[in-house]
């Protein structure tokens, strides 16, 4: 059998996180490590390791995982500004491989991003 991620575990309750929107598809909750004044982890409860292992069939849940982002910054009181992020690969920063988007906001984002 697979070894739970560290989302899924956060998903069935076998570990804490400050959650702060779920439903029938994804959860998203508060970065054990915050980058910005908001920063909240956005990940399917589907586990796909990262985005470029996403199939067609996952079309659905990739595009609520984007409708759910700015729901959340909203109820966070950060609407008009954030920043979404996905590492893809540890080239790229990917420490946790389950699907997730960092929802930042709440400072200046540089760009490019480093
Ligand atoms: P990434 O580097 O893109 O894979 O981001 C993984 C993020 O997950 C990183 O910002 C820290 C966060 N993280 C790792 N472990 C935990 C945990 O147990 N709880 C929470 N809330 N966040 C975690």
């Amino acid at each position: 059998m697979v070894e739970k991620s560290i989302f899924e575990r956060i998903i069935d309750r076998e570990l804490s996180a400050n959650i702060v929107h779920e439903d029938e598809l994804c959860i998203a909750f508060h970065d054990l490590d915050p980058q910005a004044p908001l920063h909240v982890l956005i990940c399917p409860k589907k586990r796909i390791n990262m985005i470029s292992e996403a199939l067609a069939e996952d079309l659905d849940v990739l595009g609520h995982l984007l409708l759910v982002a700015p729901v959340v910054a909203a109820a966070e009181g950060y609407a008009d500004a954030f920043r979404l992020t996905i590492n893809n690969g540890s080239g790229a920063g990917q420490t946790v491989f389950h699907l997730h988007i960092h929802l930042m906001a709440g400072r200046l984002f540089s760009w490019p991003p480093g």
